[in-house]
């Protein structure tokens, strides 16, 4: 029987972080293609509806239901540009319920501040009937997702998502692309769905769903060349749920984490919290033959997508992953930089925490919409929720712009926290727990009781979101921000 621990020990030795650290044979002297500089771009234009559309998906056995989409023609739509591209987005919201604005934040581009879409720190809310355009150069090529920002865990979780995928870093090109995007539903035994906020679950390890699904479908069924390096971007855009991929039946490499290259890695297992992606290529079977990517954080493995191989096979050599180009991300200065402790936790209630909070900015108009009435976590013992929603928090942090900044994530709780910070990009220094490659992300998973080092300079002005990308913890006080001036 195939179980969780033959695939581990199929994959070979894994670490708690899911990474093995031996290199691949490339020689780490140049372990990523040259830096990528963006060609003269065009502009591509792109036209969401947030509306509800009742839609039957393969994973819903039959049912269908009324899911909120950006989209008529896709549950999850699929925005793809080169890296030098403008993209112009009109967002519209037509959502049927009164009072249900929205707003889109594009997840993991450095962007500027005011197109970061987080209803009234960047922007104001986008009420049912209005509209608001989104108009940015996103400066990184990778792996990107977009989702709302308020009421994220009914409107993540009736559907309000898109992938945003930006070209120009291989330095070779694959010889196939897979996009493989995971999420569950919460369907109830009476076909609707079921809460999406539970107190259970926002206290917990959140509510997880009913229906698991990959690209729609319990399972992702795709036909790959034979004997090809084929490139699988693997998305986890989950509320709730932490996946660990493991692939049986194929070598495979880690190229990028968040989107960002990295020097490629064997991949024995790689963690996705909520929000988390990565990009791994495969040397697929020969021909007839098949390769399996499994979630083998459950007990029993589960099936996450098959890769059929056929027709003549493309390479003949060992494998041997070619390298992403490098990001253009800023190297933190160590040296200098300043240290600033976020410990995430467990709080009291929320009027203690209220209470504790200075004064913000007073916000006409501020609505309880994006929050719910609860407060089980903090950010340094401040819960986001202020005094009944009706003014901003202070920030957690106010940054010199241009300057490097070590945060020291720690994680007092029993539960996995899957950090995201805007509008930057972090190098992943060290955990107290776990080996970790050298590696890039916007979301970062803290293991409980781990502490992880992130550095990075703060050269992106604007007030930036700091919350746990688990939706149930971000909107029950998981969440703060920080100042850049
Ligand atoms: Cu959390």
């Amino acid at each position: 029987m195939l179980t969780r621990r033959t695939l581990l020990l199929a994959a070979g030795a894994m670490t708690a972080a899911g990474a093995a650290a031996a290199p691949v044979r490339r020689p780490a002297a140049a372990p990523l293609g040259p830096m990528a500089e963006p060609a003269p771009g065009r502009t591509v234009a792109l036209d969401l509806v947030a509306a509800e559309r009742p839609r039957s998906l393969p994973c819903f056995g039959g049912r269908t239901l009324p899911l909120w989409t950006f989209s008529e023609t896709d549950v999850l739509p699929v925005v793809r540009m080169r890296l030098g591209d403008r993209l112009r987005t009109r967002l519209v919201n037509a959502l049927p319920r009164a009072g249900e604005h929205t707003s889109i934040h594009w997840h993991g581009i450095r962007l500027p501040n005011a197109e970061d879409g987080v209803p009234y720190l960047t922007q104001p809310p986008t009420a049912v009937g209005a509209s608001h355009t989104y108009d940015f150069e996103p400066p990184d090529t990778g792996s990107f997702f977009f989702h709302t920002h308020c009421n994220t865990a009914e409107q993540l979780g009736r559907g309000l998502a898109g992938l945003l995928i930006v070209e120009g870093d291989e330095t070779e090109p694959y010889d196939g692309e897979v996009v493989l995007a995971m999420r569950d539903w919460r369907i109830g035994e009476d076909g609707g769905f079921l809460p999406f906020l539970t107190d259970r679950g926002a206290s917990g390890a959140g509510s997880f769903g009913t229906v698991r699904s990959v690209n729609g479908a319990p399972f992702a069924a795709a036909t790959v060349p034979a004997l090809a390096d084929v490139r699988l971007r693997l998305y986890n855009i989950d509320a709730s749920r932490v996946v660990t991929v493991g692939i049986e039946g194929a070598e495979a490499a880690v190229v990028a984490v968040d989107g960002v290259a990295v020097a490629p890695f064997p991949l024995a297992a790689w963690t996705l919290g909520p929000a988390m992606r990565v990009d791994v290529v495969v040397r697929t079977p020969a021909a007839g033959g098949r390769a399996v990517v499994h979630d083998l954080r459950p007990a029993k493995p589960v099936v996450l997508a098959t890769l059929s191989a056929e027709g003549p096979a493309v390479r003949a050599g060992a494998f041997d992953p070619a390298p992403l180009r490098r990001a253009r991300i800023p190297e933190p200065d160590l040296g200098a930089a300043e240290r600033l402790p976020f410990a995430v936790s467990t709080t009291a209630t929320g009027a203690a925490v209220g209470a504790s909070l200075g004064d913000g900015p007073a916000l006409p108009g501020i609505d309880d919409l994006c929050l719910s009435d609860r407060t089980f976590w903090a950010i340094n013992k401040a819960a986001w929720p202020a005094d009944g929603h009706r003014s901003l928090p202070p920030p957690l942090a106010v940054l010199r712009r241009g300057a490097t900044y070590v945060i020291e994530l720690a994680n007092t709780t029993r539960h996995i926290h899957p950090i995201h910070m805007h509008g930057h990009t972090v190098k992943v220094l060290s955990s107290n727990e776990r080996p970790l490659p050298v590696h890039h992300a916007d979301t970062v998973l803290l293991y409980p009781k781990e502490r992880v080092e992130v550095a990075f300079v703060a050269d992106n002005p604007g007030d930036w979101m700091i919350h746990c990308h688990l939706i149930e913890h971000q909107e029950t006080g998981m969440m703060g921000y920080v100042r850049v001036a």
